[in-house]
């Protein structure tokens, strides 16, 4: 099949907000610096959701959508290095080029090599290697891993430990990796800081899991499902609180009291920008961190008193949980593979290709954290 089109499944998003197709799909060969992938597995992020509902500012149709994904090389194009045909891999919607400013920043896990191209759709070239019925089908976050073959730039992906099952690593190709990555390299939570983390789906209870790692002292979780206590606790948290069972207090004033004045960092992993304000509020007086992770609609804006950040909150956020992931995810995966990561607790449902819809719903229901496509 090198230099060949191949013809897959894929579900394609026609419309927003409309039901995703199962159709028969072309796959042009991968140009210079891409690589196709056969896509063996990937998750089902609220992400995806998101930008099928029509509300993502960058949503443009028809695509293919999907970002959590893993697979093997099939081919590569011209030029490229990093990976060769039989490697497993992990699609990353976050690349690392190691060559732009920001990637040379030290500062930052964004790089701005293939953003713009990424954010309309398209291979850095302009140009869309998928094709259906005779219409171009649009790339999404550089990765559509909705499709059993996808072609993505060389800096989109990269080469894991071929021991670990790609059923599991799909899953660092997003949720895990943005709720550790946020408490160890973004917040780099110390030994001993008081944490809370809002929202207790694959996203905080990674959180969770890094705070665990970093020797956090008290990591509350705040979730209105009360079925996320157990979770919150098999994950490591200390503590829970149902901000619905509250009876003359704010989530605010209970985490202030709970933490002898306030968190040292919290950790927005709802997408509500009311969470978002509660979390900076419950910060403690002085250097109290929070990190926005949660995707929230377009429109939809953030507000505090300025006096917050004036008496020395910092309000931040992370993508990908400021994971490089060309650098590091090699050492996600040995972690866990060692036992230190834990990823098969995350999936609690699974599909086939033609049952994506059916993932949409599990992953709508209280009782999901992670569903996984098999492709
Ligand atoms: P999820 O839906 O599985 O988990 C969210 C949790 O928040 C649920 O348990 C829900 O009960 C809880 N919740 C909802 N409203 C709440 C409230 N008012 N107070 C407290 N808890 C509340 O989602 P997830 O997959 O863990 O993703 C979380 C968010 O992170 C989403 O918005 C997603 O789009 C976003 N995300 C961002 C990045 C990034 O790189 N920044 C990466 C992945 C996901
Ligand atoms: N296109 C959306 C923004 C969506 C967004 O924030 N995406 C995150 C990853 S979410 C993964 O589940 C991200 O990586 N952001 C950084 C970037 O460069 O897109 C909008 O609202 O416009
Ligand atoms: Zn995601
Ligand atoms: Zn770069």
């Amino acid at each position: 099949t090198v230099g060949q089109t191949i013809t897959c499944k894929a579900a394609v998003a026609w419309e927003a907000g409309k039901e995703l197709s199962i159709e028969d799909i072309e796959v042009l060969p991968p140009r210079a610096h891409e690589v196709r992938i056969q896509i063996y597995y990937t998750g089902v992020c609220h992400t995806d959701a998101y930008t099928l509902s029509g509300k993502d500012p960058e949503g443009a149709f028809p695509v293919v959508l999907g970002h959590e994904g893993a697979g093997i090389v099939e081919s590569v194009g011209e030029g490229v290095t990093n990976v060769k045909p039989g490697d497993h891999v992990v699609a990353l919607y976050t690349p690392e080029c190691g060559e732009c400013k920001f990637c040379k920043s030290g500062k930052t896990n964004l790089c701005g090599k293939i953003r713009a191209t990424q954010g309309k759709g398209v291979m850095p070239d302009g140009t869309s290697r998928f094709k259906c019925k005779g219409k171009d089908l649009l790339h999404f976050m550089g990765t559509s891993t909705f499709s059993q073959y996808t072609v993505v730039a060389d800096i989109s992906v990269v080469a894991v430990q071929p021991e670990a099952p790609l059923d599991r690593t799909c899953l660092l190709g997003c949720g895990i990796t943005t709720g550790y990555g946020a408490a160890r390299v973004t917040a780099k939570v110390e030994e001993g800081s008081n944490i809370a983390v809002f929202g207790a789906g694959c996203v905080g209870l990674s959180v969770v899991q890094g705070a665990v790692i970093n020797k956090a002292g008290k990591i509350i979780v705040v979730d209105v499902n009360p079925a996320k206590e157990e979770w919150a606790k098999k994950f490591g948290a200390t503590d829970f609180v149902n901000p619905n069972d509250l009876k003359d207090q704010t989530i605010v004033e209970k985490l202030i009291e709970m933490t002898d004045g306030g968190c040292d960092y919290t950790f927005d992993c709802t997408g509500n920008v009311n969470v978002m304000r509660a979390a900076l509020e419950a910060c403690h007086k002085g250097w109290g961190e929070s990190i926005v992770i949660g995707v929230a609609a377009a429109g939809q804006e953030i507000s505090t008193r300025p006096f917050q950040l004036v008496t020395g909150r910092v309000w931040k956020g992370c993508a990908f949980g400021g994971i490089k992931g060309r650098s590091q995810m090699k050492d996600l995966v040995s972690d866990y593979m060692s036992g230190a990561l834990k990823v098969d607790e995350f999936i609690t449902h699974r599909k086939k290709l033609g049952e994506m819809n059916q993932a949409f719903e599990d992953m709508k229901a209280g009782d999901c954290i992670r569903a996984v496509v098999d492709m």
